[in-house]
This record gives structure tokens, sequence and C-alpha cells, in this order.
């Protein structure tokens, strides 16, 4: 189920400037009403179909975590919530303009599971600390995030942090970010945080995007991951954000034109049709 046009959330009464101000100073900031009870549903009955089919294969994505991947393609809800007006107005304020989407996956950590390592999100553009962010983050409680069940564990200011190894040794323990299921927080790239165990006797089940500047690789292969025929049918925001757009007039090009060429049906790569080479 999908929002009516009418219903989708507008950027207009919200006051992202709030929002930015925590960011810049906390950063991270919580929007508690991001979801409306009738999209939370629409989350939830998306995902349980993916939800118990099994784990994460390395202690970083979770032994008793199970994470859904290429969450964008799995439902226009998801594609609705990527291109959220309020979410783009905070995006703006810190990517450059032609900012791609990065990852789009589900998250449930079920109980027992260990802290995740602390981390930041935008750590494999390998510029020096500190420095401006080079991914903006989102997470979106599907359940209520407490301090038992795994609600993210973050070092409140570590986004100015320098060498972040020497920060953690001396910082004392983290914070548990605790907001009801339907809220989501976002935090610049830089933040230190991790998942965090879940000593509770329920699942934890979140979904998270990121996104990258325009000249940064994307951590999913959007070409690759989503069908063009599922690609073809979203909207041009979305479109965008996957990647089908220019950076500059060299950056995205496909054998020299435009990549939203690749949409068109029945589009053929011209070089599968010209002469080659032995
Ligand atoms: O699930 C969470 O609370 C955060 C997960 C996370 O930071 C990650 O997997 O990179």
């Amino acid at each position: 189920m999908s929002m009516a046009l009418s219903d989708r959330p507008s950027a207009d009464a919200f006051e992202a400037a709030g929002h930015l101000e925590r960011m810049n100073r906390d950063g991270y900031t919580i929007i508690e009403d991001f979801l409306d009870p009738a999209t939370l549903r629409a989350v939830r009955e998306g995902l349980a179909p993916h939800f118990g089919t099994h784990r994460g294969r390395n202690p970083f994505e979770g032994l008793t975590t199970e994470r859904v991947y290429t969450l964008v393609a799995r439902g226009k809800v998801f594609e609705d919530i990527t291109e959220d007006p309020r979410l783009l107005a905070l995006l703006d304020a810190f990517l450059a303009p032609g900012y791609l989407l990065s990852a789009s996956h589900a998250i449930c950590i079920y109980p027992g599971e260990a802290q995740q390592d602390m981390h930041f999100d935008d750590s494999f553009y390998p510029m020096p600390r500190p420095r401006g962010a080079m991914g903006v983050t989102m997470i979106c409680a599907i359940d209520d995030f407490t301090a038992e069940n795994g609600g993210t564990a973050i070092h409140p200011g570590s986004h100015l942090w320098g060498d972040v190894k020497a920060e953690l040794a001396k910082a004392g323990p983290p914070i548990s970010l605790e907001m009801p299921a339907g809220a989501c927080a976002v935090w610049p790239g830089t933040l230190v945080h991790g998942a965090g165990a879940n000593r509770s006797d329920a699942p934890r089940r979140a979904f998270t995007n990121q996104y990258c500047p325009p000249w940064g690789r994307q951590q999913e292969n959007y070409f690759l991951g989503v069908p063009q025929e599922m690609a073809r049918a979203m909207s041009p925001r979305v479109q965008a954000l996957l990647g089908y757009q220019m950076n500059g007039s060299i950056m995205g090009q496909v054998t020299g034109r435009h990549p939203l060429r690749a949409l068109v049906e029945g589009f053929e790569p011209s070089v599968a049709r010209e002469p080659r080479a032995v």
C-alpha cells in the first residue's frame, strides 16, 4: 500500500532549521513523526515476507541480525520514503546537488545480538578527519528503539572527532538512541555509532537509507541490483538517486549519452551492435 499523492508528507510545515542545528551540534537529529501509522503498517507488511530467512555473514552485519538489501526496489512505500521531502531538505544542506542513494536496507536485530563495532558511515571515503560529511544516514524505527532492544549506540558530538580510534579510547560509554516506531534519526556520515546489543526478548526492526555525494561510489550497485523495468517505473527523482543522472557533463555517461537512455524500453548498449575487434 502506498500513500495517495495528496497524503504525501511535504517539506512546507517541516522545521528543517532545528534539525540541521542539532545535526551540526550533536551529530544527529530525530524526526519523531516521520512515518504516519498507515505508512508504518505498509513498511511492516512490505518487509514481512523478507524477514526470517537468513542471518548476517560476519560480526559487522551481525551474526544474529538479518539484513534485507536493496530495499528501495522492494515496494512503492520504500521508493516514496527515499525521496521524502523532509529528508531531502536535510540532505540538501549537507550534500552537493545530484547526491545519490548509496545504501537502502532493513535491519532486524534478534535477541542475543552483541553490540556492533563502533564506526562511521562514510569511512570508505578515505579523506582524513576532522572533515565535513561525505554521506548522510537516515535510520527509521519499525519497532520502538530502546536501550534494551538494540537502539543504536551513538557518541553525540563524535561527528567532529579527528582520530576516531584515539577518541573512542578516552570516550565514556555511548548513549542509546531511543525513539518510537515510525520515528527516524538522521546523522552526517561522520557520526560514530553502532547497532546496540539486543538484550530484550523481541527483535528490533529498522530500515536505513544512506546517501552519498554525486561523485562518490555507491555502496550498492543499483544498475545491477534493480531490474531496469522496475527502475523505469520509478519517479524521476528516485531514478536520479539510483544513479540515472549525470554529474556535470561527463560522470555517469553511457557510451557518451545520458544514462536515462538506458531506461528506454528495448535499450541495447550500442557496443552490442557495433563492430568489435577480435
Ligand atoms: O541498526 C543500527 O542501529 C545501526 C546499524 C549500523 O550502523 C550499520 O549497520 O552500519
